[in-house]
Formats: structure tokens, sequence, C-alpha cells
């Protein structure tokens, strides 16, 4: 029924550790909760109780389903206590001497609480600060045995709990979700042989080459260090400075500025391993492998005004996205997939596999789905859990091993070493969600925090009184691949890194016009934002050796002419095995799940027709879409039959950029009401301009033609992204606007400069 479409609930009512009983959240004036019993004060509420690999894990899986539930706590029947467990009489007055008198020292009651306040903070990452996690599981779809015995490929159907966190990079830890940037995909596997972290981008390749590069990297992107501006955003002069003195940089600039950079979801975007690894089997030998992840729901991204506005209501967008997704029901899923080659393959490639800035192109290695990640699960704690957890690239775990990618290198020892200051301490392995399932035995002691209690007196190897335990492992342990190591020590790179061009042509190729589009339109943004004259130049002169109609749309955007090409750094350009690559246009991923979880806006304003209302709400629904009713204000709103549903957004609160289409109502009382209402216009703009599905039913018409909007396209075909009706055709229509959600945006409307 329609008046139940507004409660597609964002919570999960299960957990009444963080939503309160019903009695709960309207406790009686004055009211104190009654001396817990005993057995009712366990710290971990059943609700609460959950196995960390969800129920797709059947028991014996992992050994660490349930690992967090022992530091779960919440305070259902529990009385308020200090930190030292004694329990507090009054939590509003501070202990003074007298009414009016000054308050006293010995109140450890308040120093403690003060004190614990006022060190409540931590340094924030130093990239990838802004982020969101999940708990989920990987499950392997058969043995890759013969390819690794890494743990979580042992046999078809293998669970293995997982903690992923998604991450902006630039900007600091409370700035916007949609920005321009790149996405972290990082997947910490709690693997029964150990933590294996997979801390990979939503981007297949890097900036640079080698880590000796990434500190300049970071301050050349950060906000420029005289005046902290600007937060979150590439689109200033010191980092187009740095990237057009790197031209390394030029194939990652193309991702950066497509619309991967602006991705609609976490749940919509790719995610790459960036490095070749190495995967090494039971007898040693070792294939070169690639990292894959590809999103069930398809690839989707925003468009930049979008992304802008976005920013601006919804800050928390992105977050807000997986965490509902999570919460109601509709699980992320995620395909891996490698690229498996030999060093021999990857030796005739015109480019080095240990360059970071290179993709191997699927037609030249193809890729193998090998499993499945589910995140189901939302954390109990930001802090505890998504704030503290420590990603490593150096965390691996036998059967996958390193190669000499210089860039891998350097985040071999920058992971660690960074968390030293932000977790506070060397012993931040044991937080419990850092911490491993396999059970953690060495000679390592003391340090600040230390949670584990060691018994007995050994603490060193080799060691007689202690049995000679913790022994080592030998073949059974992580034995690195021993590749031959036989040069001269320098500071240098081989030939092909030298070729920087190849391969950002190769993307660009690959497009769609409309994703190139949006690229020279990306790059004219954020030149536009420079104001050095010689760097926005430098920058068209790099892209001269990409694509002349590419060098020639920026600089026409910019008022400037296609500058000479900027010099390239080896005398012969290698031939290009691969001259176009379809996987490589967001457009090749249009996701297998129709209309699941899309936003939908329905206007609503009293006297809306309360039959089409409830056919194209009911439809909607069905097919898994999320439909909020949005009017003038909240509340309620009466509809023709006189019945009365619950407006649960209103113009203001959810302007239209967060829906993914909008449903136009039929009934003359209502229209006339949105009609008289200025920004009723600037939500349907909205939702023109980005190009989403519009169904228009009945009376409605009106609106959209207030608007200025054609339905027609400049070729003279129907815009499909368009749906008009009368209530009675309805059935029909709401079936083509299902097939135009599902097919996300309409691009063929789009015109840069836009008429509407
Ligand atoms: Fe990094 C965080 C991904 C190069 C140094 N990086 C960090 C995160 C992701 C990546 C997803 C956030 C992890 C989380 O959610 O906690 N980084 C990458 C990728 C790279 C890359 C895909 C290139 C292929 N990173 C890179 C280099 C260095 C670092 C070359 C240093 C030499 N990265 C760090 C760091 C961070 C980090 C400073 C900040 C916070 C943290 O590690 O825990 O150590």
């Amino acid at each position: 029924a329609v008046d139940k479409l507004a409660r597609r609930f964002t919570h999960n009512r299960e957990k009444a550790g963080e939503y309160g009983r019903e009695s709960a959240l309207s406790p009686a004036e004055g009211a104190h909760a009654d001396t817990p019993d005993l057995i009712a004060a366990s710290t971990v509420s059943e609700a609460n109780r959950g196995d960390k690999t969800g129920s797709r894990a059947g028991s014996g899986d992992s050994p660490g389903s349930a690992s967090l539930d022992r530091v779960r706590t919440d305070a259902q029947g529990q009385r308020l206590t200090t930190n030292q467990g004694v329990a507090i009489a009054d939590n509003q007055n501070s202990l003074k001497a007298g009414m009016r008198g000054p308050a006293l020292l010995k109140d450890f009651i308040l120093r403690e609480k003060i004190t614990h306040f006022d060190h409540e903070r931590i340094p924030e990452r130093i990239v990838h600060a802004r982020g969101s996690g999940a708990h989920g599981f990987f499950e392997a779809y058969d043995s890759l045995r013969a390819i690794t015995r890494a743990a979580p490929f042992a046999r078809a159907g293998k669970i293995t709990p997982v903690f992923v966190r998604f991450s902006t990079v630039a900007g600091e830890r409370g700035s916007k979700d949609t920005a321009r940037d790149v996405r972290g995909f990082a997947v910490k596997f709690y693997t029964d042989e150990g933590n294996w972290d997979l801390v990979g981008n939503n981007i297949p390749v890097f900036f640079i080459q080698d880590a000796m590069k990434f500190p300049d990297l970071v301050h050349a992107v950060k906000p420029e260090p005289h005046h902290a501006m600007p937060q979150a955003a590439s689109a200033h002069d010191t980092f187009w400075d740095f990237v057009s003195l790197m031209p390394e940089s030029t194939h990652m600039l193309m991702w950066v500025m497509s619309d991967r950079a602006i991705p609609r979801s976490y749940r919509m975007m790719q995610g790459f391993g960036v490095h070749t690894f190495r995967l090494v089997n039971e007898d040693g030998e070792a294939t070169l492998c690639k990292f894959h992840w590809a999103p069930k729901l398809g690839t989707h991204s925003l468009t930049w005004d979008e992304a802008v506005k976005i920013s601006g209501c919804d800050p928390d967008y992105h977050r807000r996205d997986l965490w509902e997704a999570i919460e109601s029901g509709a699980y992320p899923e995620y395909e891996l997939s490698v690229q498996l080659f030999s060093e021999a393959q990857a030796a005739k490639f015109s480019f080095d596999v240990l360059d970071s800035t290179k993709i191997v192109p699927e037609e030249l290695v193809p890729l193998t789905p090998v499993g499945r990640l589910v995140l189901n699960r939302n954390p109990d704690n930001f802090f505890a859990e998504t704030e503290q957890v420590a990603f490593c690239a150096a965390h691996v775990v036998p059967g996958i091993d390193f190669t000499n990618d210089p860039l891998l290198a350097g985040r071999i020892h920058s992971y660690v070493d960074t968390q030293l200051s932000r977790l506070g301490g060397p012993n931040f392995h044991e937080i419990p969600i850092n911490a491993p399932v396999a059970p953690v035995q060495n000679n390592q002691r003391d340090g600040l925090h230390r949670q584990a209690i060691h018994r007995g007196r050994v603490a060193y190897e080799p060691n007689s009184l202690g049995g000679g335990c913790p022994f080592q492992a030998g073949a059974a342990g992580f034995v690195s691949f021993p590749e031959p190591v036989r040069a001269d020590e320098l500071r240098a790179k081989p030939e092909k890194f030298a070729e920087h061009y190849n391969q950002a042509t190769l993307f660009y190729a690959s497009q769609s016009p409309i994703e190139k589009a949006h690229i020279i339109a990306a790059f004219r943004f954020e030149l536009s934002k420079v104001m050095v004259p010689a760097i926005r130049a430098r920058v068209v002169s790099m892209l001269a050796n990409v694509a002349p109609d590419l060098a020639a749309g920026v600089a026409d955007g910019l008022g400037i002419k296609v500058p000479d090409a900027m010099p390239r750094a080896i005398a012969r350009t290698p031939r290009a095995e691969v001259k176009q690559s379809p996987t490589l246009s967001l457009l090749a991923r249009p996701g297998e799940l129709g209309i699941q979880t899309r936003k939908i806006a329905v206007l609503v304003a009293p006297g809306v027709e309360a039959v089409s209302l409830r056919k194209v709400g009911d439809r909607l629904v069905a097919a898994g879409a999320t439909v909020r009713l949005v009017g003038p204000r909240v509340g309620p709103i009466a509809l023709s039959d006189g019945s009365v549903v619950e407006a649960e957004a209103s113009l203001e609160n959810e302007p239209s950029v967060l829906f993914d289409a909008l449903v136009l109502p039929d009934g003359e009382a209502a229209v006339a009401r949105l009609a008289s209402d200025g920004r009723v216009a600037e939500y349907i703009k909205d939702q023109y301009r980005h190009c989403k599905p519009i169904l228009v039913v009945g009376a409605s018409r009106s609106l959209l033609e207030g608007i200025g909007a054609s339905t027609v396209l400049a070729d003279g075909s129907e815009d499909a992204g368009i749906v008009l009706a009368t209530s009675k055709e309805l059935p029909d229509a709401v079936e083509r606007f299902v097939e135009a959600i599902a097919a996300h945006r309409h691009w063929q409307r789009e015109t840069d400069r836009p008429l509407v």
C-alpha cells in the first residue's frame, strides 16, 4: 500500500541495542532503569550477537566468524559507571563546595569524564581520511590450488570473513563524499592463515611509478599549505603543476577526469589491486596476477553538476547509501576476477607489468572470475571499526607475494609506519578490528597498550625453556618467492617505464562519445581553477600526446591555442598491442539487478490522484526500488480519494539530486499546488539536466512543459528517459519507466551547455 511506501526502512529494527526498545524511546519523566538482573547484564546483546560472516557462512568455515562479539557491548539495562566500573549516582552535576561554591579537585568522576573527552580524537589518515566500512564475507567459486596456496581460494565454497573500507583520497575526515577523486577499495581478509589486505582503488593505475614520489604527489593534491584550500579537490595550481611535470601521470589523469571519479555509489564501482602480484602454489610455482572487483549493480556515475550539488545537501551521500543498502538487506556484492600471466608473457608486452601506471588490457589477458564478496553487516561503532581499521599493503598470506613494482615497495613500508602515529604504538594489530582470526604467537613484547598477557619466562627463539615454542613453521609458513636478483644498485627505471601515453590514448579511444565529452569538460573545469596560465598550457601540451580532439576540446574550453605536444621521454614509442578496449568504458557494465535500491522521488501534494499513485508506487517497490514521497513539507498529505499518505521527505530536505528518478503525479489540485512552488521547477530541472528518467502522469505534464523541457532529442527521436502517460496507460508506462531507470542515465539528452 502506498502509505507503506515511505516505510522502506533504512535502519535495522532488530538492532535493539542500537535503537532502543520501544519503551526505552520514551522513558517517563525522571525515570531510571531498574537495577538489572545479573543474567540480563551480559554486555553483548542477543540482537548484536551476529556472525561476522553472515548467514551464508556454514559452521566451521571460518575459525573466527564471531571474533568481535567478545568486545561488542551495549548499555541495555546497564548502570552508568566510571571506567573503573564504579556506578555513577549523578551525571548532571559536578561536585561543589556549596550550591554556588567552587568545583572540587577531588571530583574524580568529573575529571575522568573530561580527561577522556579531551583525548577522544586521533590523527586522521594522511590520505584516504574520509571513508566508510562494512563487514562481509568472501566466497571462493572454485579451488585455485593449482595456482596459489592462499587460504581464501583453498576450495570451492570456502568462506572468509572480510572488512572493507571505501574512501576518498584527498579530503579530510569530514569532507564531502562526492568530490572528484580516486576511491579507495580496501579489503581485509581474515583468513585462517593470517590477514591478507588487498588495499586497492577504484582505478586500476596510479599517478606515479615509484614510491619516492608519493609524498610529493600528496603534498601537491592536498589543500595548499599557506591557506589550506581547497578542501577535497584537485582543481588547483599545485596539483596540476606537479602532474604536468610528471608525464607518467597522464594515464591516471584520464581515469580521474572520467566519470569514474564521481561514482554514483560505492556499490556501483569497480576495484583493482593495481600492482602486479604473484600467486604461488604449494610447489613454489609462481603466476603473475592482477586483481579486479566488479559490482553486481554495474558501474554507474554521477554528473559533475549533480556531484557538486549533492556535496551541499548530503556530504555523507556515499556513506549513507552504503549504510542504508546494508541495513535494508540489499547486500552489496562484487565479483573478484584475476588476470593470470607468466613472466615470459609479461616480458613480451610493450609495457612493463611492474609499472603501476599501466594496465594489462583484457584483450591481452582475459579475466578469470574466482569468487564473490558480499557486504552484509554495518559496523556497530564507526570509530572502533572503520576508523581504527589498519590496512597494510604488506599484509599478505602464504600463496600471495609481491613483485618488484617500485611503488609497491614503498607501500610495504608506509602502511605499518603510519599506524604508529595514527593508532599510537606498535600494538595496533591487537585492536579487535585488526586482530587476525588466525592465532598470533611470537616473541614481540610490550609496547603501548599491550593487550595480550604472555605467560612464561621465554620471549626469545631458539629456546629450550619453552620447549622451543613458538616454533618456526618451515614450509608451512610464509616463504618468499625466491626471485633471482643480480644487478647493480642504482636509482633508475627500465626503458619501458618511459612510455607515458599509449595507454592514455587507449583509455580515451575506448570511451563512448558522452564519456569523452565528460573527460574534456572535467579537464576544462579543473584547469579553469588553475590560476597560472603556463600550467594550463603545459597540461594541454601533455594531452596533445594523447588525442588531438581531446587537446583541442580542452584548449577551446580554456580559450587558448593547443600548444606543441610535450616532448616524449623516449625516442621510439613501442607499438601498443591493443588500440581499443571496450571494457574500459563504464557503459560496459550495466549491472544485472535492474532498479534494485535505486532511489525514486514521487512528488506529492494535497489532491494527488490516488489510484495511479498506488499503481506506480507498488510496482516500483516490487521491483526493489526505494521510493520516497516528497511533499512541499513532510507529514500527512490527503489524496484525491480522501485517504492520507505520509510525505517522508520535503522539497527542501531531500533535493532532487539525491534521487535516481522522478515521478510527477496526476491530479489537477496537486499539480496546481506544485506549480505554485518555485522549488518544484528546480526539482524537475535538475532531474532533466542530469539525464534521469522522469515519469509524467496525466495533469503533471504542465509541470514538465513549465521548465521548457523537450521530450524529443536533437536527432528527432523520442527521449526514452521521459515517459508520458495518462493514468489509464499506466501499467505499460510504468514498465517503460522501470526500464528507463535500469538504463541509469539518458545521456542522449545531454547538451554542453545545458538548454534547460
Ligand atoms: Fe595508499 C592509505 C590505496 C599508494 C601510503 N592507500 C590507503 C588506503 C587505500 C590506499 C585504499 C586507505 C586504506 C584504509 O581504508 O584505511 N595507496 C593505495 C593504492 C596505491 C597507493 C591503490 C597505489 C597503487 N599509498 C600508496 C603509496 C604510499 C601509500 C605509494 C606510500 C609510499 N596509503 C599510504 C598510507 C595510508 C594509505 C600513508 C594512509 C592511511 C593508511 O595508509 O593507513 O600509508
